[in-house]
């Protein structure tokens, strides 16, 4: 179904069809609109700036580009099409037709999990509030503002789930979702990743890789929910997902390739050398890198968890990419967990948040591949690595065991001592900071990232992605 954009909120659900609703969103909406003033972009919220608009939900959806000022963004409410027919692909409903209401006996776990999603987008947005005011060129500047105006769009998401399907007690929850802050003490967000500050451009570039991958992973998994509303709400969030992990991945390895070519006119990887010509060198790289992937293994629950078993089971959350596997019940199947006591065997339902953790930690590698090549075609005989997923971890079997960044056990001291080495120190996180300068000039880049491979949408690098007056 196409979007109707005469609406006063876009959307694909007919929205003027259902008076109750439309009020109720449309009373949320200046609500939305005062947090985002307060808490999303500072400044260049007067500035036209260069965003794509979803004008459909299929492959070719995202033809619109223009230049709009944030506030005037046309957040909106897409679901993926319905599929006909479509049956429940896991647990013990597997192979019954899918839900269009929520089944009154999973309401409030339902309802938890999308409270928790919906938490995380504006949790981000929160966290990257102040980076446009360091940007390294009017590229970024713009990527940073998609995907905050994207996230804004996840929230969209949820808080439509929320009022259309749980009445009151949504409504509530969509209030407080404006509430709760990013790393605020009395009233934080719900996940420890979304309360860690993001304040520096490798920091966000991290964020958006790993980060932001565990949004991809999660929204997968709700993509199978027999809840066939939240299924087709999350197909649609994963389209603008990768675009989000695109800025993180491009980002990163234009940090990498901008240090490479100091190490090569320096003729040495000498971080100190690499520091002294203003880019960022590869040991403090794998630093923020160790944090931000650490930090989101977390995001994913413990190993071995009675939640995870019975989301599983009553048809709320399945795999990412259900469909691969063969077991889709797994009611006798066992997983082994490795815990700090040894090799655990379980009941495979309660090791789903493990098995989708491992999914993303494959797909963390590939990144981590493209990078190294890029290190070896300069001629270095060095590599960046994920630590291990036992390393600084708080959530699950490792949480606070102290081990190395391969996941050797150490003592205590030995793990104080070596985290200067392993996490970025309070000196590296000024020294970062020191790069953080703003470059605004178009096609200008700051000296410690190299420029994109092109463009967005076809245009050159030096296109006017934010219009400054
Ligand atoms: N921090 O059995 P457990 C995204 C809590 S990212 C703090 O271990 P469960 C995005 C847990 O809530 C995707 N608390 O785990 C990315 C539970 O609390 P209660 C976000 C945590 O329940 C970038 C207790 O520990 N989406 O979209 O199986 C930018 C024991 O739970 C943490 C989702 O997360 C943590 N890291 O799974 C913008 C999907 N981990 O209930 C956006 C929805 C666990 O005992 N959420 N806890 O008070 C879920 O599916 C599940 O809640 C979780 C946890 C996977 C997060
Ligand atoms: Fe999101
Ligand atoms: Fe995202």
């Amino acid at each position: 179904m196409n979007i109707n954009y005469s609406d006063k909120i876009p959307n694909n659900v007919n929205l003027a069809n259902d008076r109750k609703l439309q009020r109720a969103l449309e009373h949320w909406q200046p609500h939305f609109l005062k947090w985002w003033d307060e808490q999303g972009p500072k400044d260049f919220q007067s500035n036209d700036v260069y965003l794509r608009t979803a004008v459909g939900v299929d492959a070719k959806g995202w033809a619109s580009y223009g230049h709009v000022k944030m506030p005037d963004y046309r957040w909106g409410i897409f679901l993926a099409d319905q599929m006909q027919d479509r049956t429940i692909g896991f647990g013990d409903h597997f192979g019954e037709p899918v839900w269009q209401q929520v089944p009154g006996e999973l309401r409030s776990q339902f309802r938890r999990i999308i409270v928790t999603q919906g938490d995380t987008e504006p949790a981000s947005v929160e966290q990257q509030r102040l980076l446009g005011l360091t940007c390294p060129s009017l590229y970024d500047l713009r990527n940073l503002f998609q995907v905050n105006v994207e996230e804004g769009r996840h929230l969209w998401a949820m808080v439509y789930l929320l009022h259309c399907y749980f009445g009151r007690d949504g409504r509530e929850e969509a209030e407080e979702l404006l509430s709760r802050h990013s790393g605020d003490t009395d009233n934080p967000r719900i996940l420890g990743t979304f309360n860690e500050p993001i304040s520096d451009w490798l920091s966000f570039f991290m964020f958006t890789y790993f980060t932001d991958r565990d949004g991809k992973f999660q929204l997968k998994s709700l993509s199978e929910s027999a809840f066939d509303p939240l299924a087709r709400t999350c197909r649609f969030m994963l389209t603008e997902e990768a675009h989000h992990m695109f800025v993180g991945e491009t980002g990163v390895g234009r940090v990498i390739k901008r240090c490479l070519e100091v190490m090569n006119e320096l003729g040495s990887d000498d971080p100190t050398g690499v520091r002294e010509n203003g880019a960022v060198d590869l040991v403090t790289i794998q630093k923020y890198l160790n944090f931000w992937f650490s930090s989101s293994l977390d995001l994913f629950g413990s190993e071995i968890s009675s939640n995870a078993a019975s989301s599983f089971a009553s048809g709320i959350k399945g795999r990412p990419d259900e469909g691969r596997y063969e077991d889709h019940v797994c009611n006798d199947a066992t997983y082994d967990i490795d815990t700090p006591e040894g090799t655990e065997q379980v009941n495979l339902r309660n090791a789903m948040n493990e098995v989708t953790r491992e999914a993303y930690v494959k797909d963390c590698e590939i990144g981590i591949k493209r990078w190294n090549m890029m290190i070896k075609r300069a001629g270095f005989d060095v590599s960046l690595t994920l630590p291990s997923t036992r390393f600084h971890r708080t959530i699950g079997s490792w949480a606070n065991v102290p081990t190395d960044p391969t996941g050797q056990a150490v003592s205590r001291s030995e793990f104080d001592t070596g985290i200067p080495s392993w996490l970025p120190t309070e000196e590296d996180r000024a020294f970062i900071r020191s790069l953080m300068q703003r470059v605004v000039e178009p096609g200008k880049m700051a000296g410690w990232i190299a420029p994109p491979d092109r463009g967005i949408n076809n245009n050159p690098v030096d296109y006017e992605y934010v219009r400054l007056k």
